[in-house]
């Protein structure tokens, strides 16, 4: 399984969180790993609320009550073939997650220290408020659906620049889409409340929820119980906190009202900023180095990763890699170096159905590898979005609505 070089530190530390204003460890370690970053305290600026980041114990990250078998409808083989496809393209980087994030690698973040326990056979979601008829299903009534599978990225408006509050996981889900109809919407304000078990709350517009899925498989097996068993939302693109995890009800609004982390300061509930993370530099006895990570650029998608080994002044394309494994035309060639593999052409193409999980709005992996002379190095990486958008220089905290800046790493040979 991918990602193991970055887990230890999370899943060894037992440690609840709910911090306000804590010093943030940066996650730009000057060794160039991200091994002490995974998982700690993500914290904001002063007076800011911030997001806490959940780990269990080994061991106790799972409820005993949980079934981990997916129904029979979800066609667990689906989840089974993208994750044999997926680790057969993965980068094998020292430090890195693979296209997939392991579902004990998985981040978590999390209002309340205990997470809920719900059975699927007693949970239900209504669809209520502005309606034309409210009415509520069942799990089974649920998963009986329009099944998908596919890959989605989340990431956390609290988390740092090259913080690593950022995975990807093949869902299993239905799109919210024929609920929507079925409830025939109304409302002043295009927006809906969503609600969950835990007593969060996140306000969004419409058009997202449209454009969304309620899964109930990770990776293959029933959703874990920390990532929302039985039923969480996925709103491809946007930042993870409207992501409702142990989701109860969707209610449409006369108007906006705030959600939990925006009555808290926060602007989180929009499409996410694009990012390039450097997580790893691996110098190889050849004398060559390696770097690598992953970038996002949520529904936008990556059209390229840039890397630059002077401070910025001139750039080179890195290798990128997809997750995407119905399209030939990808066909990453994992034989070279630094190949671009993507052209825009490819990603500027219309996508197949509005309900297609993951087909760019997933992470890539990058590397570039470089003979280095003697000396300091200043590296830069950059992302440049499905529309031709080069990730922006200018540097924000990710309070309040998200770190923004280039990524970049001093490497002394
Ligand atoms: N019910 C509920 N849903 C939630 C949260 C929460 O605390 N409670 N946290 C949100 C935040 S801030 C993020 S970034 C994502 C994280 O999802 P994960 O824990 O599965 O990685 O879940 C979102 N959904
Ligand atoms: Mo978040």
């Amino acid at each position: 399984m991918s990602g193991s070089a970055l887990s230890s530190v999370g899943a060894a530390a037992p440690a609840v969180v709910l911090a306000a204003a804590a010093a943030p460890a940066d996650p730009g370690s000057p060794d160039g790993t991200v091994d002490s970053v995974r998982r700690r305290v993500l914290a904001a600026s002063a007076g800011a609320v911030a997001f806490g980041v959940l780990s269990y114990a080994l061991g106790s990250r799972r409820a005993t009550d949980i079934d981990h078998e997916l129904p029979e409808a979800a066609r667990a083989a689906d989840a089974a073939t993208l994750q044999e496809q997926a680790d057969g393209r993965s980068l094998e980087i020292d430090g890195i997650p693979g296209l997939v994030s392991g579902i004990d690698d998985f981040y978590e973040v999390d209002i309340n220290n205990v997470d809920p326990v719900l059975e699927a056979s007693e949970w239900t979601l209504s669809v209520t408020g502005a309606v034309e008829s409210s009415f509520t299903v069942t799990y089974d009534e649920l998963v009986d659906g329009d099944v998908r599978t596919g890959y989605n990225t989340l990431r956390c408006v609290g988390e740092q620049l090259n913080g690593d509050l950022l995975d990807n996981a093949i869902w299993t889900a239905v799109p919210v889409a024929p609920l929507l109809e079925r409830a025939d919407p109304g409302g002043g304000c295009e927006c809906v409340m969503v609600r969950a078990a835990d007593d969060y709350y996140e306000q969004f517009p419409i058009a997202a929820l449209e454009r969304s899925f309620l899964a109930f498989g990770m990776n293959g097996e029933s959703l874990p119980r920390e990532h929302g068993h039985p039923v969480r939302l996925l709103v491809p693109g946007h930042w993870g906190e409207i992501n409702v995890k142990w989701v109860t009800e969707i209610e449409v609004l006369d108007r906006e009202v705030e959600g939990y982390w925006e009555e808290r300061g926060w602007h989180g509930t929009g499409p996410v900023n694009t990012v390039a993370k450097l997580w790893t530099v691996n110098e190889r006895a050849d004398g060559r180095v390696q770097v690598g990570g992953h970038a996002y650029a949520g529904s936008r998608g990556i059209e390229t990763v840039e890397v630059s080994v002077d401070g910025g002044d001139s750039w080179e394309t890195a290798e990128l890699i997809l997750p995407d494994v119905s399209r030939e035309r990808f066909s990453p060639s994992r034989g070279g170096e630094n190949l671009h593999t993507v052209t825009s052409d490819s990603i500027s193409e219309p996508l197949p159905s509005e309900h297609v999980l993951g087909e760019r709005d997933a992470w890539r992996q990058w590397q570039y590898t470089w003979e280095p002379p003697a000396g300091d190095h200043e590296v830069v990486v950059r992302a440049i979005d499905g529309t031709g958008t080069v990730q922006p220089a200018e540097e924000e905290s990710p309070y309040p609505s998200g770190s923004s800046g280039l990524v970049s790493e001093t490497i002394t040979v």
